[in-house]
């Protein structure tokens, strides 16, 4: 008997870059992602570029949205698309959210530096999670439709 696949659903890994203890946020879009039927995949806090992109491949990932709120991401994030090219997921959707730099800095100045990073959508401070799950519904649905085999995913055996 096959294992069954897991169709019609989006699968979403989130997580907190670097020695980032803020964890409110990250739970909240939890709540949120779940609520709007995505698959969650909570990375919670404390990760590399590298985690985010071992956990897309592990899932077989639709999106990706990192949080910062400490600031760290700035340093964390430099080359977070580079990594998901050369793991071979070069059209993966990244978002990134939070209090991304350290103090305070002009809005379109930080949006613009983490799209030089890659991410597609970025989000400075306080955000509607609302908006966001609108947008993510847009980008996964186009980027599923762009894959070879959109949805089929069978949890490895462990
Ligand atoms: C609670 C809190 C703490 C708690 C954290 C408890 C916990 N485990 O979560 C404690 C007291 C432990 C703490 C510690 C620290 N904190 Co603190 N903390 C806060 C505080 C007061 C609230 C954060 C919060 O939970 N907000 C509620 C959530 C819902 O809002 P949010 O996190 O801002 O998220 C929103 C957006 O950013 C966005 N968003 C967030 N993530 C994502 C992801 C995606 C994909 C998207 C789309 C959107 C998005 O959407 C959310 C909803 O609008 C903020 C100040 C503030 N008023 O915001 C400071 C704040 C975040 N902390 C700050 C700092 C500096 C620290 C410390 C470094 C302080 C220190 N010197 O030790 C340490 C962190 C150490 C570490 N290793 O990270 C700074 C960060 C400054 C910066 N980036 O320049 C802030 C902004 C305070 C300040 N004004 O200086 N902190």
């Amino acid at each position: 008997m096959t294992e069954p696949s897991v169709t019609a659903e989006k699968r979403i890994v989130f997580g907190v870059i670097g020695n980032d203890i803020h964890v409110v946020a990250n739970r909240i879009l939890a709540l949120s992602l779940k609520d709007a039927g995505f698959r969650a995949f909570n990375l919670g806090t404390h990760n590399t570029a590298e985690d985010f992109v071992a956990a897309a491949i592990e899932v077989e990932a639709h999106a990706v949205l990192v949080s910062s709120l400490n600031g760290e991401g700035e340093h964390w994030c430099v080359d977070f698309r580079r990594r998901f090219e050369d793991a071979d997921m070069p059209d993966m959707p990244l978002y990134i959210g939070g209090n991304l730099v350290v103090g305070d800095r002009d809005e379109e100045e930080v949006v613009s530096t983490f799209k030089a990073y890659g991410f597609d959508r970025v989000f400075y401070r306080s955000t509607d999670f609302n908006e966001v799950l609108k947008l993510l519904s847009q980008d996964v649905e186009r980027q599923s439709k762009a894959r070879k085999s959109p949805d089929a995913w069978v949890p490895a055996k462990v």
